[in-house]
């Protein structure tokens, strides 16, 4: 491996890149895993239940903990209330930490209540939109209870047919729910805005791409931003221009990370358009080596939300994990100034070029030898599948908590 090493620092080197840097930035990166991703889940077919799955958020802390074990990047996890539910969040944070982890991101869940049929704060009775606004004043106590700075929204509201709601009516309620829980919020702590442009709403999705959710954000002011999900776009979507755009108006707070090849298909990340992960990545880089946009740049909320049918959930999470690391470590290696040059030049298959070799680089030397230096084996993945957890997990049965 450090043989391998030293002949890949040498040719990067020699292209001028300051290999030191790269590898103290790799070190700092961190992704949040979320703790709907180590339960059951499935599609509106079927959920598999796999044997070891977790069966309270203790359990998904657990894997959780695995995670960050063997890639040293994934200190945090996203909960879901009230998947994520418990009495006593004291408890929660005290496990956590004794773990070494902390609580990420609280996503209140106001897609599950057969009171949310119609919508949640959209909802045309004004019971129901109270009943969502306080179920999302109580994930700001619950933060509080385990100090996290962060709420992160989606809202399933939206429609089926035309003429089924009004949409400025609808917008309004919207406004009117988010200022209430921006009031509640402490100065601190951040509303993250996620959009959709469909399901389950087939018609109309009241935050339906990042355009609303920007407009949202902008009229709540400081404490908002919005929230960049890869797979909740229209197909053909340049969502890395999205995220260039949303970080210059120091406007991007967070990601989830996914892959899809049709819908919001929540795969593994980086399965089935590694480039499109890599450009995103192009975008946050040139951003935070931008003193206008680095601040944004350096407090984006990097989080994985992801969803395993049928592969074995541990391993899908370090995959995507190493794979955002794997696209974050090419997006550092791009050579910002020729291409700037290039740029400038209207040098056209000059400047794709340094972008496209960027990604052709092979950074496996580099990512073994950062892991070398943070005391991780070289290959998570491996070290992971050989530790027997995969096998202890069996005993916690079949019938694990997962989606309700
Ligand atoms: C909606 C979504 C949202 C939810 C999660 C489970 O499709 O992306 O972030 O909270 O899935
Ligand atoms: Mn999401
Ligand atoms: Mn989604």
């Amino acid at each position: 491996m450090s043989k391998g090493y030293e002949v890949w620092e040498e040719r990067q080197m020699e292209k001028g890149i300051d290999v030191e840097r790269v590898k103290e930035k790799i070190k700092s990166f961190k992704v949040e895993t979320p703790s709907w991703g180590y339960g059951d889940s499935g599609t509106r077919f079927k959920v598999f239940k796999q044997a070891g799955v977790p069966r309270s958020l203790f359990e998904k802390l657990e894997d959780a903990a695995q995670v960050h074990k063997y890639t040293g990047i994934c200190p945090s996890v996203a909960i879901h209330i009230p998947w994520d539910k418990v009495d006593d969040y004291g408890e929660v944070k005290e496990f956590t930490e004794s773990l070494g982890l902390k609580i990420g991101a609280v996503n209140p869940n106001l897609f599950q209540d057969d009171d949310y049929k119609f919508g949640s704060v959209c909802n045309a009775n004004p019971e129901i939109r109270k009943k969502a606004v306080n179920h999302m004043l109580e994930c700001v106590e619950i933060a509080r209870a385990v100090d996290s700075k962060i709420l992160s929204l989606w809202f399933a509201d939206g429609t089926n047919y035309p003429g089924q709601g009004d949409f400025r009516d609808r917008k309004h309620w919207m406004q009117e729910s988010l200022a209430e829980l921006d009031a509640a919020m402490d100065d601190d702590m951040r509303m993250l805005i996620e959009y959709k442009f469909y399901e389950p709403g087939f018609y109309h999705t009241d935050i339906a791409d990042w355009g609303m959710a920007y407009t949202f954000a902008t009229k709540i002011g400081k404490k908002a931003q919005v929230l960049v999900d890869l797979g909740h776009h229209p197909q053909g979507t340049n969502v890395e221009h999205i995220v260039a755009f949303l970080l210059d108006e120091g406007k991007l707070g967070g990601f989830h990370f996914n892959n899809r090849k049709y819908g919001d298909d929540d795969l593994i990340v980086g399965s089935i358009n590694p480039y499109e992960l890599f450009l995103i990545f192009n975008e946050l880089v040139a951003g935070a080596c931008d003193p206008w946009t680095k601040e944004t740049a350096e407090n984006v909320a990097y989080m994985i939300d992801q969803s395993h049918n049928i592969e074995p959930k541990v391993p899908a999470m370090i995959r995507s994990v190493l794979n955002v690391q794997t696209a974050y470590a090419k997006a550092l290696l791009v050579d910002r100034e020729l291409l700037k040059e290039r740029q400038l030049n209207g040098d056209v298959l000059g400047a794709e070029a340094v972008v496209r070799e960027a990604f052709e680089i092979d950074v496996r030397p580099l990512l073994g030898k950062v892991r070398e230096e943070m005391g991780l084996a070289p290959d998570p993945m491996k070290a992971y599948l050989e530790s027997g957890y995969e096998q202890k997990k069996l005993e916690r049965g079949i019938g694990g908590k997962g989606w309700e």
